[in-house]
Protein backbone atom coordinates (compact mmCIF):
# COMPACT_ATOMS: atom_id res chain seq x y z
CA UNK A 1 0.00 0.00 0.00
CA UNK A 2 1.52 3.30 -1.19
CA UNK A 3 0.85 6.90 0.26
CA UNK A 4 0.47 8.71 -2.71
CA UNK A 5 -0.74 12.03 -4.29
CA UNK A 6 -3.08 13.05 -6.54
CA UNK A 7 -4.10 16.12 -8.81
CA UNK A 8 -8.48 15.85 -9.21
CA UNK A 9 -10.23 18.68 -10.96
CA UNK A 10 -13.78 19.37 -11.08
CA UNK A 11 -14.12 20.18 -15.05
CA UNK A 12 -16.44 23.90 -15.32
CA UNK A 13 -19.10 21.56 -16.11
CA UNK A 14 -19.20 20.46 -12.63
CA UNK A 15 -18.79 23.98 -11.04
CA UNK A 16 -21.36 25.68 -13.58
CA UNK A 17 -23.73 22.85 -12.34
CA UNK A 18 -23.18 23.07 -8.41
CA UNK A 19 -21.24 19.59 -7.75
CA UNK A 20 -18.74 20.84 -6.36
CA UNK A 21 -19.46 19.76 -3.16
CA UNK A 22 -20.83 16.78 -3.95
CA UNK A 23 -17.81 15.59 -5.88
CA UNK A 24 -15.60 16.98 -3.04
CA UNK A 25 -17.62 14.92 -0.55
CA UNK A 26 -17.18 11.46 -2.83
CA UNK A 27 -13.13 11.51 -2.04
CA UNK A 28 -13.56 12.92 1.67
CA UNK A 29 -16.29 9.96 2.09
CA UNK A 30 -13.81 7.17 0.93
CA UNK A 31 -10.90 8.43 2.80
CA UNK A 32 -8.78 10.42 0.99
CA UNK A 33 -6.58 13.48 2.32
CA UNK A 34 -7.48 16.86 1.07
CA UNK A 35 -4.40 18.84 0.90
CA UNK A 36 -4.97 21.67 -1.58
CA UNK A 37 -8.00 23.20 -2.95
CA UNK A 38 -8.45 26.28 -5.15
CA UNK A 39 -11.06 27.70 -7.73
CA UNK A 40 -8.93 28.88 -10.44
CA UNK A 41 -9.55 29.56 -14.23
CA UNK A 42 -6.94 27.37 -15.95
CA UNK A 43 -5.19 29.21 -18.82
CA UNK A 44 -4.75 27.72 -22.30
CA UNK A 45 -1.24 27.29 -21.49
CA UNK A 46 -1.86 25.16 -18.21
CA UNK A 47 -4.23 23.04 -19.85
CA UNK A 48 -2.48 22.24 -23.17
CA UNK A 49 0.45 21.23 -20.72
CA UNK A 50 -2.19 19.35 -18.46
CA UNK A 51 -3.35 17.12 -21.45
CA UNK A 52 -0.33 17.50 -23.77
CA UNK A 53 -0.56 13.60 -24.48
CA UNK A 54 -3.73 13.98 -26.19
CA UNK A 55 -2.34 16.84 -28.53
CA UNK A 56 -3.25 15.61 -32.64
CA UNK A 57 -6.24 14.17 -30.87
CA UNK A 58 -9.50 14.63 -33.03
CA UNK A 59 -10.80 15.69 -29.79
CA UNK A 60 -7.79 17.82 -28.37
CA UNK A 61 -9.32 21.25 -29.51
CA UNK A 62 -12.50 20.89 -28.36
CA UNK A 63 -11.25 19.68 -24.63
CA UNK A 64 -9.14 22.42 -24.47
CA UNK A 65 -11.77 25.32 -25.35
CA UNK A 66 -14.38 23.22 -22.75
CA UNK A 67 -11.60 23.93 -20.12
CA UNK A 68 -10.51 27.34 -20.29
CA UNK A 69 -14.45 28.56 -20.45
CA UNK A 70 -15.01 28.80 -17.31
CA UNK A 71 -13.34 28.19 -13.90
CA UNK A 72 -12.71 24.55 -12.25
CA UNK A 73 -11.54 23.16 -9.14
CA UNK A 74 -7.89 21.73 -8.67
CA UNK A 75 -8.07 19.47 -5.88
CA UNK A 76 -4.87 17.77 -4.49
CA UNK A 77 -5.63 14.06 -2.33
CA UNK A 78 -3.24 11.97 -0.63
CA UNK A 79 -3.93 8.55 0.57
CA UNK A 80 -3.23 4.76 0.21
CA UNK A 81 -3.27 4.17 -3.32
CA UNK A 82 -4.86 7.70 -4.08
CA UNK A 83 -4.35 7.38 -7.96
CA UNK A 84 -6.09 4.56 -8.47
CA UNK A 85 -9.03 4.92 -6.03
CA UNK A 86 -9.99 8.68 -7.27
CA UNK A 87 -10.07 7.10 -10.64
CA UNK A 88 -11.99 4.63 -9.91
CA UNK A 89 -14.21 7.27 -8.11
CA UNK A 90 -14.03 9.23 -10.89
CA UNK A 91 -15.64 6.21 -13.33
CA UNK A 92 -14.44 5.46 -16.80
CA UNK A 93 -14.23 8.25 -19.69
CA UNK A 94 -16.87 6.90 -21.79
CA UNK A 95 -20.03 7.49 -20.57
CA UNK A 96 -21.84 4.11 -21.60
CA UNK A 97 -18.76 2.46 -19.98
CA UNK A 98 -19.02 4.58 -16.30
CA UNK A 99 -20.71 2.52 -13.36
CA UNK A 100 -23.90 3.74 -11.72
CA UNK A 101 -22.45 4.93 -7.96
CA UNK A 102 -18.97 6.41 -10.00
CA UNK A 103 -19.26 10.15 -9.98
CA UNK A 104 -19.62 9.98 -14.08
CA UNK A 105 -21.37 7.02 -14.03
CA UNK A 106 -24.12 8.79 -11.66
CA UNK A 107 -24.24 12.52 -13.30
CA UNK A 108 -23.03 12.89 -16.75
CA UNK A 109 -23.66 11.53 -20.22
CA UNK A 110 -20.45 13.13 -22.38
CA UNK A 111 -17.11 11.78 -23.16
CA UNK A 112 -15.82 15.57 -22.94
CA UNK A 113 -18.15 17.07 -20.64
CA UNK A 114 -17.36 14.71 -17.69
CA UNK A 115 -17.33 16.96 -14.65
CA UNK A 116 -14.12 15.30 -13.23
CA UNK A 117 -9.82 14.94 -13.45
CA UNK A 118 -7.86 12.67 -12.00
CA UNK A 119 -3.77 11.94 -12.72
CA UNK A 120 -3.83 8.20 -14.32
CA UNK A 121 0.17 7.79 -12.78
CA UNK A 122 2.81 8.32 -10.05
CA UNK A 123 4.74 10.80 -12.98
CA UNK A 124 1.62 12.31 -14.22
CA UNK A 125 0.51 12.77 -10.59
CA UNK A 126 3.32 14.81 -10.13
CA UNK A 127 3.71 16.35 -13.12
CA UNK A 128 -0.09 17.95 -12.52
CA UNK A 129 0.08 18.88 -9.14
CA UNK A 130 2.85 20.94 -9.91
CA UNK A 131 1.17 22.67 -13.23
CA UNK A 132 -2.20 23.54 -10.14
CA UNK A 133 -0.06 24.35 -7.03
CA UNK A 134 2.95 25.85 -6.16
CA UNK A 135 4.66 23.89 -3.42
CA UNK A 136 3.30 26.50 -0.49
CA UNK A 137 -0.16 26.04 -1.61
CA UNK A 138 0.05 22.54 -0.49
CA UNK A 139 -0.03 21.05 3.10
P1 LIG B 1 -9.60 10.22 -18.25
O1 LIG B 1 -8.26 9.73 -17.83
O2 LIG B 1 -10.73 9.30 -17.92
O3 LIG B 1 -9.88 11.64 -17.84
O4 LIG B 1 -9.58 10.21 -19.85
P2 LIG B 1 -8.44 10.40 -20.93
O5 LIG B 1 -7.11 10.73 -20.31
O6 LIG B 1 -8.51 9.25 -21.88
O7 LIG B 1 -8.95 11.68 -21.70
C1 LIG B 1 -8.78 12.96 -21.14
C2 LIG B 1 -9.94 13.81 -21.54
O8 LIG B 1 -10.00 13.92 -22.95
C3 LIG B 1 -11.28 13.27 -21.12
F1 LIG B 1 -11.59 13.53 -19.85
C4 LIG B 1 -12.20 13.97 -22.10
C5 LIG B 1 -11.35 14.07 -23.34
N1 LIG B 1 -11.72 13.04 -24.34
C6 LIG B 1 -12.64 13.37 -25.28
O9 LIG B 1 -13.17 14.49 -25.28
N2 LIG B 1 -12.97 12.44 -26.23
C7 LIG B 1 -12.41 11.19 -26.25
O10 LIG B 1 -12.74 10.40 -27.13
C8 LIG B 1 -11.47 10.87 -25.26
C9 LIG B 1 -11.14 11.81 -24.32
Amino acid sequence: MEIEKTLILVKPDGVQRGLIGEIISRYERKGLTLIGLKLVQLSRAKAEELYEVHLGQPFYDKLIDFMTTTPIVAIGVEGKNAIQLARLINGATDPLESEPGSIRGDYSTDITENLVHASDCLENAKRELSILFSPQELC
